[in-house]
């Protein structure tokens, strides 16, 4: 039996999932299920805050939910894919939400749609708002909402756990694979080496590599291999296990990009900067090991003892670039009101 939902709000902050093994590629583009299984860890100090307002329909005077970002309202058809899923989850969960819309306001204190992962944390931070503001606060499993964040993103569906996650080709929603507390000195330095948004969305790019990349099977079977190196990277906790199987499934990714017709390609002259500057840094014996995603920005993966040093091998290599320090992040975080 469903029962009628009440007016609420609610606010969520969530952070980036950085995907160390890529997800890359559609088995299902309506459903949104992801064809490679991905390995990600949750960054601590890149916050998205979604506030969310649940309204009466014939009260609003407006005629579907509403989504802005830093203030701009979004195409709504892109967010409708998950606004159903939402509203079936809810009414799965006993409330009934056809009479209601969502009105929902996202900031970050980082760039948006520069291949920072902000749909990542900002699906999951809009998820979990949603749930709040409907009055459904803890009662759907994580999984559901990670599933619902999936329709929205499929790099969100593993947002909605801090630490370590996976999300396997195939599946409708992750699972946490180690806390935040796992690895204590990892740290992730996040190097913007352009502002602004990138050149062409991620999903159209994914799409594009799906259809027009001769590599794109060899890239799917390839991204299991290095699913099973990465997670006995982790799990020892040794970057020189790690690093390796990170740095070959964003070039192996990037490579299928490349190899698409026509070609996709997100890096810029200070991406390779910094490519090049971490390859030096290794060859001096220090653990550094980059990735990149959907845009021109490198991250490192490296030890806390390490982190200065790298820091100002990156500053020399590309001078001027914006550093950030991640730690392994948390959980998002749901605020009634
Ligand atoms: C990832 N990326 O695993 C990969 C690596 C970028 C490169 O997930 O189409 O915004 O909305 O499911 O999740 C970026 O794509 O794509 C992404 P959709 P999403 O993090």
């Amino acid at each position: 039996m469903t029962t009628e939902a009440v007016s609420g709000s609610a606010t969520a902050v969530a952070h980036p999932s950085l995907a160390m093994i890529k997800y890359w590629g559609k088995q299902d583009t309506t459903e949104n299920i992801p064809a490679t299984p991905s390995l990600a860890v949750t960054l601590d100090g890149l916050d998205t805050t979604t506030h969310v307002v649940l309204y009466p329909s014939e009260a609003s005077g407006s005629p579907s939910d509403i989504v802005k970002i830093d203030g701009v309202s979004q195409p709504i058809q892109r967010y409708k894919g998950f606004f159903d899923a939402f509203r079936r989850l809810a009414s799965e969960n006993g409330i009934d939400l056809t009479r209601w819309w969502f009105m929902a306001e996202s900031s970050s204190n980082f760039p948006s749609a520069a291949g920072l992962a902000s749909s990542a944390s900002g699906f999951a931070a809009l998820v979990l708002a949603c749930a709040g503001a409907s009055g459904l606060g803890d009662v759907p499993d994580t999984r559901d909402l990670s599933a619902v964040a999936r329709v929205g993103s499929a790099s969100a569906a593993r947002s909605l756990w801090g630490g370590f996650t996976q999300l396997n080709a195939g599946a409708k929603s992750a699972a946490p694979v180690k806390d935040a507390s796992w690895w204590p000195n990892l740290r992730i330095i996040v190097a913007e080496v352009e502002k602004g948004p990138k050149s062409f969305s991620s999903r159209m790019a994914m799409e594009s590599t799906r259809l027009h990349s001769p590599y794109y099977k060899a890239w799917l079977e390839d991204s299991s291999i290095l699913f099973r190196q990465a997670m006995a990277g982790l799990e020892s906790r040794d970057l020189s296990i790690l690093g390796p199987a990170i740095r070959k499934s964003y070039m192996r990714m990037f490579a299928t990009m490349f190899a698409s017709d026509p070609p996709i390609v997100y890096w810029k002259p200070g991406s390779l900067s910094l490519i090049n500057a971490c390859e030096k840094i290794r060859g001096d014996g220090i653990q550094a090991w980059e990735t990149m995603d959907a845009g021109p920005q490198v991250k490192v993966f490296c030890l806390d003892e390490n982190t200065e040093a790298i820091s100002r091998r990156l500053q020399m290599a590309l001078p001027g670039v914006n550093l950030r320090i991640c730690t392994v992040g948390g959980a998002p975080v749901l605020r009634n009101g």
